[in-house]
């Protein structure tokens, strides 16, 4: 028996961390000689250009004139299940409950006992979705009937148990990032590309949703550039970019705060960075804060969530209350006017990110997990096949 898998994963193509995540993990998994097969709407936008072992089927929903509402979340089931049976796949791994692990339930219906479904468990889609009652009894469901079942932090684990009143097995599996890729950049040119100076950078990036809480980067900010010159850089877009701006300008900060919209090259920009900011309302783990770290910037957090697990504050970075931006100013002086504790926390923050969440032992864990629900042993040593 061939000891690679053929695995289906489907994600939010466009944006977000759990996209990130599904398309880096599908990306490892081809390069060690599994077959992957990405389920989705539009290509991944982390996929890139062209990769061995590495498929694409695209979901087309049918806008036929009865339809008030497309029923893509249908098309997406039926979908999986054609991949499946086409391409004899042994897993289908859905990134996100709604409605990814729904569609992979129903697709198991279709194809039978022996596709396991493999669910990861991002976020939102508890913390915010799970508490919306039209949606609750289906994402137990889903979650119930799963093979298995992972979460990004030990905080939604707890929280989706709580939420849903979920009893089975929920595995932890950490975001994670290639140091292949996420390392220090040199930033001279690009910081002197957009004429920084000698100016300290302040940086953002989210999708700008309120549990984001942008407003609260501009406060802490307007602070810290009273006492240490600095410049915001916002990356990314979103609905509360409009009222940040209002606000920038009535605090007189317009020339002193940078929009630079969706970004590609996630770790030249974050590069540039002297101190990352995440001051969100809800963050089941805060990949972007884990990118920072591999590159040596340190975040400076709320303590919401999964964020403690990732930031060791005043080690990594630093933790405050949600809302406090006093706090979070105070902690961002004191590491930007004490270049030896900044080179310590630099340090600290990619020696954490290598050893504790480097991509080679999360691909690993999330490897064990197929195994284990297909009832396979894992073959030892991993297999390695170009
Ligand atoms: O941050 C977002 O709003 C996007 C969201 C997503 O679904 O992609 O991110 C969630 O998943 C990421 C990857 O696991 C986590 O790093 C983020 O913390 C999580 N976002 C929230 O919990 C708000």
């Amino acid at each position: 028996m061939d000891t690679m898998l053929k695995i289906g994963i489907t994600c939010y193509p466009s944006l977000g961390g759990s996209g990130v995540v599904a398309t880096e993990l599908g990306k490892l998994l081809a390069e060690k000689g599994h077959e992957v097969h990405f389920i989705s709407h539009s290509v991944p936008f982390r996929l890139g250009t062209f990769h061995k072992n590495i498929f694409y089927h695209e979901v087309e929903v049918n806008d036929y004139y009865v339809f008030k509402y497309p029923p893509y979340d249908l098309t997406l089931a039926n979908k999986m299940a054609q991949v499946a049976k086409m391409q004899q796949l042994d897993v289908l791994h859905v990134h996100y409950a709604v409605p990814h692990a729904v569609c992979a339930f129903l697709a198991k219906q279709m194809v039978g006992e022996h596709l396991k479904v493999v669910t990861t468990l991002h976020g939102t889609d508890i913390t915010v979705l799970a508490q919306d009652e039209s949606l609750k009894d289906l994402i137990r469901l889903a979650i119930n009937e799963s093979d298995a079942v992972t979460a990004v932090s030990r905080d939604l684990i707890r929280e989706t148990r709580e939420l849903l009143d979920i009893t089975r097995d929920i595995d932890l599996t950490y975001n994670f990032v290639d140091k292949r890729v996420y390392y220090p950049r040199e930033i001279q040119q690009l910081c002197d590309d957009f004429g920084f100076g000698d100016d300290r950078i302040i940086m953002h990036i989210s999708n700008f949703r309120p549990v984001k809480r942008v407003g609260d980067v501009v406060e802490a900010f307007a602070r810290i550039n009273s006492e240490v010159p600095s410049r915001l850089v916002f990356v990314g877009e979103g609905p509360d970019l409009p009222k940040i701006q209002w606000r920038i300008q009535e605090l007189g900060l317009t020339e002193r705060v940078h929009f630079l919209g969706k970004q590609d090259d996630i770790p030249q920009v974050i590069s540039m960075a002297d101190i990352l900011m995440l001051p969100s309302e809800k963050e089941s783990f805060g990949l972007v804060a884990l990118e920072a770290m591999a590159c040596g910037v340190p975040t400076i957090g709320s303590r919401t969530g999964g964020i403690p697990e990732l930031i060791v504050h005043g080690e990594t970075g630093y933790l405050s209350s949600i809302g406090d931006t006093e706090d979070m100013a105070q902690h961002a002086i004191q590491l930007l006017t004490n270049p030896a504790l900044m080179e310590q926390m630099r340090q600290n923050c990619i020696t954490r990110a290598t050893q504790e969440f480097g991509n080679d032992t999360m691909m690993e864990k999330y490897e064990q997990i197929y195994y284990r629900v297909l009832g396979r042993p894992m073959p030892t040593p991993s297999p390695v096949r170009g």
